[in-house]
This record gives C-alpha cells, structure tokens and sequence, in this order.
C-alpha cells in the first residue's frame, strides 16, 4: 500500500495526476483547478499555499486563457505541454504549519501514446504514485456523429489500460471523469444527462472492472463535466479530405469574457477523498494522538464537511462508486 507518510517520517505528499490524450485540456483544466482554491476553501479552516514556481507557472496559464475569447478559437489557447510539469501546494490549517503536500503532475498527453519517448518512464511513475486521477475527455469528439471520432480524439483504450494497470497497486483512489468543453451540453437538462449516458456508455468498460473484485474496495469514481471555458461553445464539426476532424468553436455571445463553470467541483471531490486519505492513513501512533489532542483531526474532518457540502451529484453529475474516503460529516 502506498505510505502518505515517507520511510523516515519526510513530510506527506498525496498526489494528483492528469490523464487524457493530446490536447483534450489536461493543462486548461488544472490551471482553472488552482484558480478556484479559494472560493472552495471559503471559511473552512484550511489553507493551500502554492510554491512560487507552481503560482507562477499556473497564474500565466490563467492569463492566457482570458485571451482565449478574444481568439475565439478554442484551440488558440495555451500552447501544447512540452514535458512533465509538477506543481506543489502545501495544506495545513490556516495560519500553521503545513501537514502534507499536494502534488499535481501534468504531462504532454503524446507520452500516453509513444511509450518510446523520453519521460514516458516519467509518465509511469506519476501513474503508479497518484491518489487522485483526472480523467480529461474531449466531450465534442465524444458526442458528435455518434462518438465517430472519440476513439481517435481521446484514446480511450490507452486510458483505461493505463488505470487498470494503476489501480493494481492496493492503496485507496479516486478516479475523476471529467468531460471538457462540455458547453454545448451543459447548457439544458437533457444535454447534461445525455452526456452523462454517453460517459457511462463508452467508458463501461473501466467502470466494470472498477466495480469488480478487491479494486471495487479501494477505488472511488466520479462523474465532474467541468467548462474550462464556459464562453466558448463548440459549433460545428468538420472533416478534412484525409478524415482528420476539425472541432469549430465560437464565442456563445459577442464580448463574453472566461467563464469557467464548475471548475470548483472537481476540486471540491478531490481535496474529500484527499483529507480523508490523510486523516486515516497510518502516520505513526504520537502523531495521530497529538493532531487529535491539538484539534487538527476535527478540523479537518470540518473542512472536509465544508468543502464536500456544495458538491453536486445531479445536472450530470454522478457518483459512480462511492467510497468510505468520500465520507464528509460534520464533527461538532
Ligand atoms: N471551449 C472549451 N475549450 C477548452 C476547454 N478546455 C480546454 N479547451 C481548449 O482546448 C485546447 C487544449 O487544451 P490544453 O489544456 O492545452 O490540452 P492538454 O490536454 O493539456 O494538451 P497536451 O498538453 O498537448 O496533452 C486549448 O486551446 C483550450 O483553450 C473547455 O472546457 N471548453
Ligand atoms: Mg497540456
């Protein structure tokens, strides 16, 4: 089982690792993660404080992405990831010392695909170590005639192998499906729960094994669109003469600004399962007692409460197996 705690007692890191194909917003995604940190901290007695480098990688890719409706197309936003990116929070209560690490790793999503190139080892290890996967599926290529291009778009056999060979390893996990550019469907009801179905449809595979035997026991799975976006809403689909697809966006009213919508819900099931993780895994009998005895075990499982209770579970999103990590109640 995955240790929080290192071999000799080095501070915690749990980790939260992106996965998905080139180009569905893997990185659009983390960025608008870290940009609601605070909403979804509110009053809760919990602080996550970036490294300098990770702010300031993460604050340039919040400023390119105000550009993006400017440039309409959806594609002109941030520039393709070159390599592995690792991006480090501290989490304490607020005004403390920190208690664990938060580590987020992004990769160029063409490492998912060439096994062969340099840092894909890189990519294994990011796989096997992460507690929390975000599973970013391009939703046009996913919905439009009948999901044609979703294998291509978003490779989905390759994810689901790369999770099943994860999730091998006997540690808790959250798995986060998180369809993107999702606008166009999120706008009504029934265009929610449309792509909900279609979500269960094409990724029954991995919920299936997810749900059977002892992986069912450590694996929690859940259903997060998120607009990374929000103003730009997908159009039109395209296919050059070779067959390759072209996505049309455009701007959903002339002069609307980013929009982002529900980037806050992924957040808000990650740091549940995270917490929870910390505050029940073994960290050695004096620190356990001590953070009891200072509080800090109510405090968190309050701030779990406080950030779980605006989680949505309808509207398109489900959870698709629920997990004891999931647990937010208040403590006093
Ligand atoms: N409309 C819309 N566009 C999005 C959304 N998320 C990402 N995009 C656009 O999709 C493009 C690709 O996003 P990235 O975040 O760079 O994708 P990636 O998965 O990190 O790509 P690689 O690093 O190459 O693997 C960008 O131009 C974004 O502006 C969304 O929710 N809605
Ligand atoms: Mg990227």
């Amino acid at each position: 089982m995955k240790q929080v705690l290192g071999a000799r007692g080095e501070a915690a890191i749990i980790d939260v690792t992106m996965l998905g194909a080139v180009g569905v917003g893997k990185t659009t995604l983390l960025a608008s993660m870290y940009e609601q940190f605070g909403n979804v901290i509110g009053t809760a007695d919990l602080a996550l404080v970036a490294e300098r480098a990770t702010s300031v990688t993460l604050q340039g890719y919040i400023n390119d992405l105000h550009r993006v409706t400017d440039t309409v197309r959806a594609k002109d936003g941030l520039a393709g990831t070159g390599e592995v990116r690792e991006y480090l929070f501290q989490v304490g209560r607020k005004g403390r010392p920190p208690l664990f690490d938060l580590r987020f790793t992004d990769y160029p999503g063409k490492y998912l695909i060439s096994p062969e190139i340099d840092g894909s080892n890189m990519f294994d290890r990011a796989m096997n170590r992460a507690d929390v996967v975000v599973v970013a599926i391009d939703t046009p290529a996913l919905m439009e005639r009948d999901g044609r291009y979703h294998n291509f778009v978003n490779a989905p056999g390759i994810v689901i192998d790369t999770i099943m060979r994860m999730v091998s390893i006997d540690t808790p996990r959250l798995i986060l499906l998180a369809p993107l550019k999702c606008e166009k469907w999120m706008a009504t009801s029934d265009g929610a729960n449309e792509l909900a179905d279609r979500v269960h449809r094409a990724y029954r595979p991995l919920l299936s094994q997810l749900g059977g035997g002892a992986v069912r026991a450590r694996t929690a799975c859940v259903l997060t669109p998120v607009q990374t976006v929000g103003s730009v809403i997908f159009t039109r689909l395209e296919e050059e003469q070779t067959g390759h697809p072209i996505f049309h966006f455009r701007l959903k009213k002339a002069g609307l600004k980013y929009a982002p919508m529900d980037t806050d819900q992924l957040l808000r099931y990650a740091l549940r399962f995270i917490i929870n993780k910390y505050r029940t895994n073994d960290r050695g009998l004096v620190k356990t007692l001590w953070e009891s005895i200072i509080g800090t075990d109510l405090a968190l499982a309050n701030a779990v409460y406080e950030v779980a209770k605006d989680c949505r579970t309808s509207g398109g999103f489900a959870i698709v197996q629920d997990h004891p990590l999931l647990i937010s109640e208040r403590a006093s």
